[in-house]
């Protein structure tokens, strides 16, 4: 199919005010009735509507039937071929089988639940319709289902009355008074049980908070319900905007394509995302559930409110509720560690997309299947072009262009131009210069790769002055060989042997070079540079550092990330050397004294900033370092100095076990350090042989804490040891009924590198506890499988043979997941010949068969 272009959007020829949807849900069927008050804006076109997989039952014009010659439903396009130039109302009467749909796509059943996904263009799989995010309107809704199967009947804004019907059935009607466009439709009918609360809104309005989860889950959803009120919370006080309806809906369903949806005033989730306390789910689960609920409570204003023009500007929703989202758990937990963490994910997945076959720009010009562009370039890197804005313009005029951006914009459907206009508009109602160009900054939306910031530096000791030379190129991304020099602030300091000298700068640079100068002490050695500071833009830094410059940073620095970024760089010295044969002792020895010193001086208390700071680099980001990849010898490398580092570290690290013991039993937040550093230590001790350390985490398992049982699994499952085989197979006895929970066993088995884990693997795709329908179990599977790198990366090709099997397998009954799956190959050609030429030859596989369309688009671009 012809791909759909940026440069072609127009605005579509009628405008919609009004929606009646009238949805009868029977055993074997659905029948969808809609009314559509359409209004033709300029001269007469044809009217077309989409729709996928629909059974036309009837198709009324002004309550007449439209004649067969009147009309055409072909190529998922029904047409009307002369409607009225006057307002019209269209009335169509269709069939679907959400019984019949492994999609997760429009409307399906999860467990005996009919729920709905309509974003991105699922709603014309439940009835005609435009389905484009720029046709907004008012919408009304009647469900009627037997009361028996379905006693709860959900839609978007208020429930206006209550009917009971004949025959043991019922309806119920939904009506949301504010204009919204079809993706954020959402319908959800079935047996669930309400946990329901009620949240004072600034202005004192009541809102009533209702959590819908399955039958014995009510316990699991505090966590959930109490994150939602925090979110309602920071939005109020942060943002100043507030809650708009009386009641907020929250549904947790287990099959779902992705995490959430965040359709109006009826969020649905993925009951991973819902479904926690301390006992079920790890410290990282709880604060990505807090999250996750503010991710979607947040699109409430930035999508749904002020939603995309089209799915070209996926990012200006996506991106700015990320950048919403990481700001809000910066502001409850720690910041530091937020950053940290944000950078850490940013390079081990968007630098590697940037830099492979399916690199695309923020607002990419082109796409075949828009579910393919859920990705982390849309949510991170975009997130990112908002943190740098508000580096730019600081947090109170930041704030003002935020709030012209509502005003200007609430109601409507916008662009990513819109937005930048907005804020620096509202940043510059004060009088003061921009101290940016901002057409220049949007290049960035358009501009696909990660750019190189190359930094010279001269250190002129006699007036203690520190000049650099800075250049920054991109290099050529698929389809986009030429790129432009764009905007980076980059924060800058000096730090000497007792912290920082002088004051953090901030250089906008917006050509190919810049330079600067840095005081520092006349007279003095030249002092160590922290360059991009709290990562203040996502670029890959080419500067040659010592390593005494990089222990400077890391025992100095008084910026956290710059702090970790130096321990990182030497851990990445220390990985890549090893990976390569030749390990470097003297890095080693530097860098186990750096974090001897650091182990030693801890007593407890927030060791979540000690716990990153230890943690290794990223696969993703090694690799990127690595010509040609060497995946198995990465990973060896990798747990031959976890061994090292057990080995040499033993006492320090035993006596953190000690004093993080008394955090264990602390309710997340608090105990979250302790926890952490208890999983490190566990991992790092049992690599290098440690017995007790063994016995501890096999402990464990059985204990109160998910996070402890998780992490000693964690530390167990590289090793060929008794305690490995036992603590699995206990955790699986302890939760085998909890399918929730019991993904992570899947992904754990998956992923232990044993000499039959091939086998293994598709042993546990036969397995009873094993839902070949559930994308979550799917990935638990799979995804722990291409992460077992012995096994994925055999270098016979069978790991790659069997991951096309799969995915080829997934793609006839969920295209959206298999598409997703089949970017693990994307970085075939940075692989020795040998890998290379296998993983190709998947690829090829994969090809050769027949795909979907959104699979067959993955497949192409890596192909290219
Ligand atoms: N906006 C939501 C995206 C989403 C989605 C997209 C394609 C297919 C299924 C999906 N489920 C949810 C989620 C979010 O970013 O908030
Ligand atoms: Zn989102």
């Amino acid at each position: 199919a012809a791909p759909v272009r940026l440069a072609d959007y127009s605005p579509w020829p009628f405008a919609l005010p009004a929606i009646h949807l009238a949805v009868d849900i029977r055993p074997g069927d659905v029948l969808v009735t809609s009314r559509l008050d359409l209004e033709p804006r300029g001269g007469a076109e044809a009217l077309q509507l989409r729709g996928v997989d629909l059974e036309i039952c009837s198709i009324k014009l002004n309550g007449d039937d439209v004649a067969g010659d009147d009309y055409s439903y072909r190529d998922q396009l029904l047409t009307i071929h002369s409607p009225p130039s006057k307002p019209f109302v269209l009335e169509t009467c269709c069939r679907i089988d959400p019984y019949n749909n492994s999609s997760l796509e429009g409307l399906y059943v999860s467990g005996g639940l009919l729920s709905t996904q309509c974003e991105a263009e699922g709603f014309r799989r439940i009835t005609f319709h435009p389905d484009r995010p720029d046709v907004l309107s008012r919408w009304t809704v009647r469900i009627e289902a037997s009361r028996a199967s379905c006693p709860v009947l959900l839609s978007n804004g208020n429930a206006i009355s209550e009917e009971e019907l004949t025959d043991g059935r019922h309806a119920v009607t939904w009506k949301d008074p504010f204009p919204k466009p079809s993706y954020l439709f959402a319908l959800v009918a079935g047996e669930l049980r309400e946990i329901r609360d009620l949240y004072t809104t600034a202005s004192g309005r009541a809102v009533t908070l209702r959590l819908h989860v399955e039958e014995g889950d009510e316990p699991y959803s505090t966590h959930a319900m109490e994150s939602l009120k925090r979110s309602m919370a920071w939005d109020e006080q942060v943002y100043q905007l507030e809650y708009d309806l009386d009641e907020y809906n929250i549904v947790a369903v287990r099959h779902f394509n992705m995490g959430a949806m965040e359709n109006k005033s009826l969020n649905i989730f993925n009951s991973k995302l819902v479904l926690a306390d301390a006992e079920t789910a790890t410290d990282a689960e709880l604060e990505r559930i807090e999250s996750v609920i503010a991710h979607e409570y947040f699109h409430n204003w930035s999508g749904n409110r002020i939603t995309c023009r089209d799915w070209f500007q996926l990012s200006l929703k996506e991106g700015l509720t990320v950048f919403r989202d990481q700001s809000f758990t910066a502001d409850l937990h720690s910041a530091a560690v937020k950053r940290i963490e944000d950078v850490a994910m940013l390079r081990n997945t968007q630098f590697r997309e940037d830099a492979g076959p399916t690199a695309h720009p923020v607002k990419p010009a082109e796409y075949q299947a828009i579910d393919n562009f859920y990705t982390t370039t849309i949510y991170e890197k975009g997130a990112e072009l908002i943190r740098m804005l508000h580096t730019l313009l600081g947090q109170e005029r930041f704030m003002r262009g935020m709030a012209t951006y509502v005003s200007r914009f609430d109601g409507t459907a916008a662009t990513t131009e819109d937005f930048v206009q907005s804020i620096v508009d509202g940043a510059a109602q004060d009088g003061q210069p921009l101290g940016f160009d901002s057409e220049r900054f949007k290049r960035w939306y358009h501009q696909a790769g990660t750019p190189e910031l190359t930094v010279q530096r001269q250190w002129d000791a006699v007036k203690g002055e520190l000049t650099l030379e800075l250049r920054q190129s991109t290099p050529p991304t698929p389809g986009q060989t030429e790129k432009q020099p764009l905007v980076l602030p980059i924060a800058v300091a000096l730090v000497g042997e007792k912290g920082r000298i002088g004051e953090e700068q901030l250089l906008v640079m917006d050509g190919d070079q810049a330079s600067l100068t840095l005081q520092g002490d006349p007279g003095s050695a030249a002092p160590a540079l922290s360059l991009l500071r709290r990562f203040s833009a996502p670029v890959n830094v080419q500067l040659e550092q010592s390593l005494q410059e990089s222990l400077q940073l890391l025992a100095h620095d008084d910026d956290p990330f710059s702090r970790w970024d130096a321990g990182q760089r030497l851990a990445r010295q220390v990985l890549l050397a090893r990976a390569s044969g030749e390990p470097d002792a003297t890095v080693e020895a530097a860098l186990i004294q750096a974090l001897r010193q650091r182990l030693n001086a801890f007593d407890g208390g927030g060791g979540q900033d000690l716990a990153v700071l230890l943690a290794l680099p990223g696969t993703a980001e090694l690799e990127a370092l690595q010509n040609p990849v060497d995946p198995p010898a990465l990973y060896a490398a990798r747990r031959e100095w976890i061994a090292e580092l057990g080995r040499q570290l033993a006492d320090p690290l035993n006596q953190l076990l000690d004093v993080c013991r008394g955090e264990w039993p602390q309710a997340w937040p608090a105990g979250q350090g302790g926890r952490s550093l208890t999983g490190l230590a566990w991992s790092w001790l049992a690599a290098a042989g440690d017995a007790e350390a063994r016995n501890q985490a096999l402990e464990a398992v059985s204990g109160p804490s998910m996070t402890l049982a998780r992490a000693a699994l964690r530390a167990l499952q590289p090793m060929e040891v008794d305690e490995r085989d036992l603590a699995l197979d206990r955790f699986y006895q302890r939760w085998q009924d909890k399918p929730v929970i019991l993904d992570a066993w899947f992904a754990l088995e998956a992923s232990a590198p044993r000499t039959d884990g091939l086998q293994r693997v598709q042993a546990l795709l036969e397995h009873p506890r094993f839902d070949p329908l559930a994308p979550n179990s799917l990935r638990a599977v799979l995804g722990g499988f291409t992460a077992n790198v012995p096994v994925f990366h055999a270098i016979d090709g069978s790991g790659y043979r069997f991951m096309a099997d799969q995915i080829a397998a997934v793609d006839r009954r969920n295209p959206i997941t298999a598409s997703r799956m089949a970017k693990v190959f994307s970085r075939w050609s940075s692989y020795g010949v040998d890998r290379q030429s296998a993983m190709r030859q998947a690829i090829d596989q994969l090809a050769a068969g027949e795909l979907s369309s959104n699979t067959a688009e993955v497949v192409a671009m890596l192909r290219t």
